[in-house]
């Protein structure tokens, strides 16, 4: 185990010790274990082989026992004792917003609580109210997380998705009987919320490969198996569908799969339109609905079938109807961006605020990655939870990222980090940081992180005299969404898009799979008014770095060009790009 799963394992002793109401003293100290060991700088498997654990602060003889058991055999008997005592029911009622061991406690010691079924029955007949530290509210809020946690249910992120999509496409593509295969649906058309996988292949002998995907890791159950197509259950809840056709009917059922039904819709009337017919199964010289071979217009390919409807290919991503099909008859659609334009990203963390990895260890595997640059931007100090930094801090971590980029440039590389700040917009739209310290970075994101229930009127207010500020780039993560966990806070983006536009400030597409806002419904109206858009990574750990890929796919479903993306452009290009609102403001 490494040391993220060795603190989650810690953090989650203490979440279980606390729901069995231990004293709070011995739940701290697996909480504080967690941070620390979370924290650390070098690998926990050198500290156990060196049997230096019990230099860190704060763990004890106990915990270094248990710490060096997760790393040694990757798990721990008392955790999976603690785990199985503890009702599963409880474990599932910690997912609901608000309720925290504590209260959970409470629910079942003073009603015998052990689900949330039972939790949802008691709210409805208003037995929760009553409760010393509940109230009418509580109980309504617990009924909103409930409904909203069971909507949430049934949907899935598109990083988990595809993360669970792409090892059984892997086993597809090298089956010996299959000829061509893909993903389809909304996992192909890169939705941010996935309700099922789609998958498509062909073959001459369907059969054998249906047989084939149900046998493969990771599938928990078998829902549906035909000749020709099955459903699975996949680990993490997940529904997948494979279809598997004939290789002649291949494009015509890789454009139905893909959708969306709205884009099918219109795309069938398309055909009607002009006499002919389409469906799963091909395009038809036939004014009724059919399968008639001889009637098949012959198509190897989906580019063959736009062609034959009058139409230049429409890109997976575009295919919502949103105007996708009248722009495809007048001309080729835009170049849509690509991952491989993205040359860095302006909106990262470090271990100055709450990031997991250390400027060096950041220049150095970020310029492996191939990329150009990389701006630091922690938080600041009102974000007090992250470890925001006050402007003391700011100034010593300018010193540090000068220190490193000399280093960069003495070896003769041309990767830079770029100084930055996420600064907070604090209620009243003022900034966290004065004027004359945010003249000093290379780049300045302004977020909001608190008062997130604000109304419409303050937020957009709030949002808009941010943009007013010649020294802030660019806006993050607009409405403050997490997809299937926090709703996005009330703000006419609209309007906060139009004060961008007048002055010249940037807006993020935040490319952390959680996040993906602006909302890419939201993109079009941007670049009309001539908005730029940096696709960022919020990156706070290494891995991040990847989210780059994900971010470029919603931002193509935006309809952005890379002439849209200002993290396309050279180093060189953006710092001028970079000085131009500051010059404007004549700073
Ligand atoms: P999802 O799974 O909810 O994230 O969204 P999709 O788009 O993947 O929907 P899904 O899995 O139900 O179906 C895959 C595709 O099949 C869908 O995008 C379009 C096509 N399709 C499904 N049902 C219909 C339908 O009733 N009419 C038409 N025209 N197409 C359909
Ligand atoms: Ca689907
Ligand atoms: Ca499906
Ligand atoms: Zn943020």
């Amino acid at each position: 185990m490494n040391k993220d799963q060795v603190a989650e394992v810690l953090a989650g002793i203490g979440t279980l010790l606390e729901l069995k109401g231990e004293n709070p003293f011995k739940t701290r100290a697996y909480l504080n274990a967690a941070r620390t060991i979370e924290s650390l700088s070098e690998p926990l498997e050198k500290l156990v082989a060196e049997g230096r654990l019990g230099a860190l602060k704060g763990i004890g003889e106990a915990l270094q026992k248990k710490i060096t058991e997760l790393v040694t055999t990757g798990r721990l008997q008392y955790y999976e004792e603690l785990k199985a005592s503890i009702p599963s029911g409880l474990m599932g009622m910690l997912e609901i917003p608000g309720l925290g061991p504590k209260k959970i406690k409470t629910l079942h010691d003073e009603l015998g609580i052990e689900s949330v079924e039972q939790l949802e029955q008691a709210c409805k007949a208003r037995r929760i109210e009553g409760l010393k530290g509940f109230g009418e509210k509580t109980q309504m809020n617990i009924l909103e997380g409930i409904s909203r946690r069971r909507s949430y249910a049934s949907r899935h992120l598109l990083s988990e998705a595809l993360h669970r999509a792409e090892p059984l496409l892997e086993a597809l593509r090298s089956h010996p009987d299959v000829i061509r295969c893909g993903t389809a649906g909304s996992l192909r058309r890169h939705r941010e919320i996935i309700g099922d996988i789609d998958l498509l292949a062909s073959s001459k002998r369907p059969a054998q490969v249906i047989g084939f995907f149900t046998s493969q890791p990771g599938i928990e159950k078998v829902l549906a198996k035909g000749d020709t197509k099955a459903s699975v259950l996949l680990a993490g809840g997940i529904q997948c569908d494979l279809r598997v056709v004939s290789d002649a009917e291949f494009p015509s059922a890789l454009l139905y799969f893909t959708g969306s039904k709205e884009h099918n819709i219109a795309m069938r009337q398309r055909a009607i339109d002009r006499g002919m017919r389409l469906n799963e199964y091909g395009l038809f010289r036939s004014t009724d609905e059919t399968r008639d071979p001889k009637r098949l217009v012959k198509c190897r390919t989906e580019e063959e079938i736009f062609e034959q409807l009058g139409l230049h290919y429409i890109p997976p991503e575009l295919r919502e109807d949103m105007g996708e099909i009248p722009a495809a008859e007048k001309g080729p659609l835009p170049r849509l961006i690509e991952w491989t334009d993205l040359k860095g990203s302006l909106h990262n963390h470090s271990t100055w605020s709450d990031g997991h990895q250390r400027l060096e260890e950041i220049a150095g595997g970020m310029r492996e990655l191939g990329l150009a640059y990389w701006a630091i931007t922690d938080h600041s100090k009102a974000s007090f939870q992250a470890n925001g930094l006050d402007a003391k801090r700011v100034r010593q971590q300018i010193k540090e990222v000068a220190a490193i980029n000399a280093r960069l440039a003495a070896e003769g590389t041309d990767f830079r980090l770029l100084t930055g700040t996420e600064v907070d917009i604090l209620k009243d739209g003022a900034l966290d940081f004065p004027d004359d310290l945010l003249a000093e970075l290379d780049v300045v994101i302004a977020s909001v992180h608190q008062s997130l229930s604000q109304t419409e009127a303050e937020t957009t207010r709030r949002l808009i005299r941010a943009a007013r500020n010649p020294y802030v780039h660019i806006l993050g993560h607009l409405t403050g969404r997490l997809l299937l966990e926090r709703e996005p806070s009330k703000v006419d983006q609209r309007a906060v898009i139009d004060a961008c536009a007048e002055t010249g400030t940037w807006i993020e597409l935040n490319a952390h799979p959680k996040r993906f806002d602006l909302d890419w419904r939201l993109w079009p109206y941007a670049k009309s008014k001539g908005v730029k858009c940096a696709i960022n990574c919020d990156a706070h750990r290494f891995e991040h770095a990847g989210f780059l890929r994900l971010g470029a796919g919603i931002a193509r479903k935006g309809w952005l060009t890379r002439e849209d993306v200002v993290n396309t452009l050279p180093l060189e290009a953006l710092r001028k790009e970079l000085g131009r609102k500051r010059a404007k403001a004549g700073r």
